[in-house]
């Protein structure tokens, strides 16, 4: 990983639909196997998780989520697992990497930004890079000229015209130092800074007078009693309440 760009430490989330890829994309970014990727309708990430890595002192931490765009989960799961999400990548990540599997792209896939906006808030979107998966697949196509058929067009402009492409089974870090770059750029062009809202504030202020440590335990063994009882509950419940509203109106 020396090629890699000297710089700040990142962190970075990775959301999207159950079985595009991103617990192999954590894994890429990672360069080992960390996240458990497999083959399953089912999702195999059951809780987000975090992992990082470090060269040249630059830390890059990456959180894998579950399907927080699938249409079945329930609106409990969802909410315990934004809080989990926010907690981990405190004081708020530097990207949101939104993946999407080359040649499935159906219009749930359309709705999932405006979802995320939900999920995140509407600044969210200036953090975001489309990131597409299973490049292997494209053939003799560049992904720019995928992404110049039309389909995914209005979710890569509601990401700024931000996108990447990753073939997980090759062991190509160009494809990561790509990628680094592109993450690079557009946090210089957010001024440096990392994505944060009202939902980031309220979980700092809890671990800043509760202490972390007892967050996190609440969140572990009894993760939905946070989501009812802590002063972190009612923004939370809200925005994930909306979000579910909006699955289903879109869905
Ligand atoms: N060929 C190919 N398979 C991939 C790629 N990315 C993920 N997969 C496979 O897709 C399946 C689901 O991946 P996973 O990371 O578990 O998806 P997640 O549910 O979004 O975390 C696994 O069998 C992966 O090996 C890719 O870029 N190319
Ligand atoms: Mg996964």
């Amino acid at each position: 990983m020396a090629s890699i760009a000297t710089g700040p430490d990142l962190r970075i989330v990775v959301i999207g639909k159950t079985g595009v890829g991103k617990s192999a994309v954590g894994n890429t970014i990672l360069g080992q196997k960390c996240f458990m990727s497999r083959p399953s309708s089912e999702s195999v990430t059951q809780s987000c998780e975090i992992h990082e890595t470090e060269h040249d002192s630059r830390k890059i931490s990456v959180v894998d989520t579950p399907g927080f765009l699938d249409t079945e989960k329930s609106p409990e799961f969802i909410k315990t697992e934004i809080v989990r999400c926010v907690e981990l990548s405190r004081p708020g990540p530097h990207v949101f990497l939104l993946v999407l599997q080359i040649g499935r792209f159906r219009k749930e896939e359309k709705n999932a930004v405006e979802v995320l906006q939900e999920l995140f808030g509407p600044r969210a979107n200036q953090y975001m890079i489309v990131l597409f998966t299973r490049g292997g697949d494209l053939g003799d196509m560049t992904v720019k000229e995928y992404v110049g058929e039309g389909k995914v067009d209005s979710v890569i402009e509601s990401c700024g015209g931000r996108f990447h492409v990753f073939e997980n089974t090759r062991d190509d870090r160009n494809q990561v130092e790509e990628l680094i770059r592109k993450i690079d750029d557009m946090v210089a062009a957010n001024g440096g800074t990392h994505y944060t809202d009202a939902v980031y504030e309220e979980v700092q202020s809890v671990v800043a007078t509760r202490g972390s440590k007892q967050v996190c335990m609440q969140y572990s063994s009894n993760s939905s009693t946070i989501v009812t009882s802590s002063s972190v509950s009612t923004y939370k419940m809200a925005r994930a309440t909306s979000a579910h509203l909006a699955m289903c109106k879109n869905f």
